[in-house]
């Protein structure tokens, strides 16, 4: 099945009431969504959780202040830090977006549990080793928040949206190591009849406003779990840290971040359709631009574009300077990007330093010479393969979803 028709199909379900799994009823989610609303209107961010509320951000790694911005649970990569760090982001700077914290798990005791009415028989059990001794892959692959940009809704449109308030920081490139999840679920006894597969996270549940959502969790279409997703033990070439999912999480390539569950526990094979809070209450597209039951399920990621520069950087007027940056989009590789540095009267193309590829970014620069000291701005513009460019403007969305309209970052000429 086409992504297409899957995002038709199961917006078609959802509505209808056929929303199946682990005892999700219609009224249930509908509950749920106006828990959500009521979160939207009192606004408080989606991404509170109970880590954050004791002061901690539940994160293991060090955090320190030159590499990131700690946001309540999340931690986001300055873009000044990539500079110079070739094509995949040093695990040591790559962003953590938990929805509550990180658990510390042992890979020795550590078992995935592959079970559901879409396989042919019974339940199946894999070890940390059984998962290491199927094929191995690599794929090297974007990971990106669908939330990444949500702060320039309010600062360039002035939209208000709820959501942990990223600039561009949600979004790394690594090389990812694991095993296919078609060989995993092809072991475990995957039937014909096989709808859709979600993962489940073993992090503690996700409570806001009052709503107890349980474990991370999020279906996707079995046409999408059989082509192009990892479920990947390696990061860059070392064992996952526990901030990245330690022992395994799933990597899909293109989609938005929350599919890729980290720390997976279990994973359900059905027959019938799922569903979750985060792909029915969360990660789909609400507002006044939208359905009254929101937007089908968020998949592919939007295109979009940063300067490794930090907000404010000076620069010297007078003379030359390189300006670097990055472009990556869910609709395929990056083919073109702009730059401007005159608030958008005029566009050049910069030099794009790596060739297209769907899941990746681009790496690119361009050079700038400043004349008259002030306040400036720098916008960068892509357009993806299947020829889809950013706009000047982002249609908005309560949640605060998909920014993908130019970024104006502000910069001093000094
Ligand atoms: N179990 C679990 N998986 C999860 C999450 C989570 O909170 N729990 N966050 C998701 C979201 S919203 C994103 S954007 C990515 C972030 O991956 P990273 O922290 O390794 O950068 O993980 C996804 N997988
Ligand atoms: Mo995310």
């Amino acid at each position: 099945m086409s992504e297409r028709a899957y995002d038709r199909d199961r917006l078609r379900q959802f509505l209808s009431g056929e929303a199946a799994g682990e005892g999700l009823s219609r009224r249930r989610v509908l509950r749920m969504l106006s828990a959500a609303a009521g979160l939207a209107a009192a606004g408080a961010g989606i991404g509170a959780g109970t880590a954050a509320a004791a002061g901690r951000p539940g994160i293991v790694k060090p955090l320190p202040a030159e590499l990131f911005t700690v946001r309540d649970t999340n931690a986001e990569t300055n873009w000044a830090a990539l500079r110079g760090t070739g094509y995949h982001t040093p695990v040591d700077r790559f962003f953590v977006r938990n929805h509550t914290a990180t658990p510390v798990l042992d890979p020795a005791r550590w078992r995935l549990t592959v079970w559901g009415g879409g396989l042919r028989g019974r339940a199946a059990e894999f070890s940390y080793d059984d998962l290491r001794s199927l094929p191995a892959v690599t794929s090297s692959a974007c990971l990106e928040c669908a939330g990444n940009g949500r702060s320039y809704y309010a600062s360039q449109q002035g939209d208000r949206v709820t959501g942990t308030p990223w600039t561009l920081g949600a979004v790394g490139a690594a090389r990812w190591r694991g095993a296919r999840l078609s060989d995993v679920l092809r072991a475990a006894g995957l039937s014909r009849r096989a709808v859709d597969v979600m993962p489940r996270g073993l992090d503690p549940v996700y409570t806001a406003g009052g709503t107890d959502y349980g474990h991370v969790r999020r279906p996707m279409p079995v046409a999408k779990a059989l082509d192009d997703v990892l479920l990947a033990y390696e990061m860059n070439g070392r064992p996952l840290l526990p901030d990245h999912g330690c022992p395994a999480r799933l990597v899909v390539p293109s989609w938005v971040g929350i599919a890729s569950v980290k720390w997976v526990g279990d994973i359900e094979v059905s027959d019938r359709p799922l569903f979750s809070p985060w792909n029915t209450v969360f990660y789909r597209l609400f507002g006044s631009s939208y359905p009254p039951g929101g937007s089908a399920p968020l998949t592919r990621q939007p295109v979009r574009s940063a300067f490794e520069a930090a907000p404010g950087e000076a620069f010297a007027a007078g003379r030359g300077h390189r300006l670097t940056g990055r472009s990556w989009s869910g609709g395929g590789g990056i083919r073109r990007v702009e730059v401007s540095t005159d608030d958008g009267a005029s566009w050049r193309e910069a030099r794009l330093h790596d060739a297209p590829r769907p899941g990746g970014w681009v790496r690119w620069s361009t050079h700038w010479h400043p004349q008259e000291p002030g306040p400036a701005r720098l916008m960068a513009r892509a357009t993806d393969t299947a020829g889809t460019t950013q706009p000047s403007r982002s249609v908005p969305n309560d949640q605060g979803f998909f920014f993908d309209a130019v970024v104006r970052h502000p910069v001093r000429v000094v």
